[in-house]
């Protein structure tokens, strides 16, 4: 069952990227989050990430019960840990922090999470999770007692990301941490994409449509924004980042670097 992958690897190909909106269950009150999740539909996003670091098991449940009831596209957890594993969702993006040499976050999480996963009927999606340095101590870091890859070794994010193509994972999530200082840098993203030949999702400190568009240019298939929305959440920025990312069906010019 690859119903959402498959999905997902369907925009990225024919519309440039995906874009996914990421909701954290414990930021903001129920009716924020529910705005954010349908105004990120609206807007053009084509998956919700649900989860965070410190998210509680009834927390989640109780988010994602209302989001599902009120959007369309698919919601995939994005677990801190197993007890963000619920029903309500479509599928779990199956994380392994490849990043850190922590055996918790490598497979022990996994394996309290995944008879949860069968139960619940999700579609589990193997993802390699790499944390990566990005000017800050992000949450991540700090929680999962792992170390990030520098920024300016893309050849050690390669490597990782090539043994996961070999251990079976789909997807390559770059991760700078949310809130990061400095997001994902490109070179790394490109050479990370043409060593594993594997669809890599880039995330953390992605705060301006410009910047999206730099990592789908780069080679990322798909784009997380979640901190951007928690600040403000107009639709038309939803729209805006959209447009950003799927560059395939938009007529998108990053006017970032225009002297005006
Ligand atoms: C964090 O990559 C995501 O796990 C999104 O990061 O919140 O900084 O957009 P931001």
């Amino acid at each position: 069952m690859t119903k959402v992958l498959d999905h997902l690897l369907n925009i990225a190909d024919s519309r440039g990227a995906g874009f996914l909106t990421l909701i954290d269950p414990n930021e903001h009150p129920k009716s924020r989050l529910i705005d954010n999740a349908q105004h990120a539909e609206a807007g053009g996003a084509d998956a919700l990430l649900i989860g965070g670091s410190l998210v509680l098991t009834s927390r989640m449940e109780e988010v994602l019960r209302e989001i599902k009831q009120r959007v369309t596209i698919p919601l995939i957890i994005f677990p801190g840990g197993a007890g963000q594993v619920c029903r309500y969702a479509d599928a779990i993006l199956f994380t392994s922090l490849l990043s850190g040499r922590n055996p918790e976050f490598l497979v022990g999480e996994q394996v309290k999470g995944a008879p949860l996963v069968k139960e619940f009927g999700l579609e589990a999606i193997p993802a390699a999770y790499l944390l990566i340095e990005s000017g800050t101590r992000t949450s991540v870091e700090y929680l999962s007692h792992t170390h990030p890859i520098p920024r300016n070794k893309p050849d050690i994010a390669k490597v990782h990301a090539l043994a996961a193509r070999y251990m079976g994972m789909k997807l390559v999530y770059l991760e700078a941490g949310s809130g990061a200082i400095h997001s994902v840098p490109e070179d790394m993203i490109t050479a990370t994409r043409d060593y594993a030949s594997l669809p890599i999702i880039c995330g953390g400190g992605i705060r301006h449509p410009e910047d999206a568009a730099r990592k789908v240019s780069a080679g990322a298939s798909f784009v997380v924004i979640g901190n951007r929305f928690e600040e403000s959440n107009p639709l038309s920025l939803f729209i805006e980042f959209a447009d950003a990312i799927h560059q395939k069906s938009s007529e998108y010019v990053d006017r970032s670097n225009d002297k005006t």
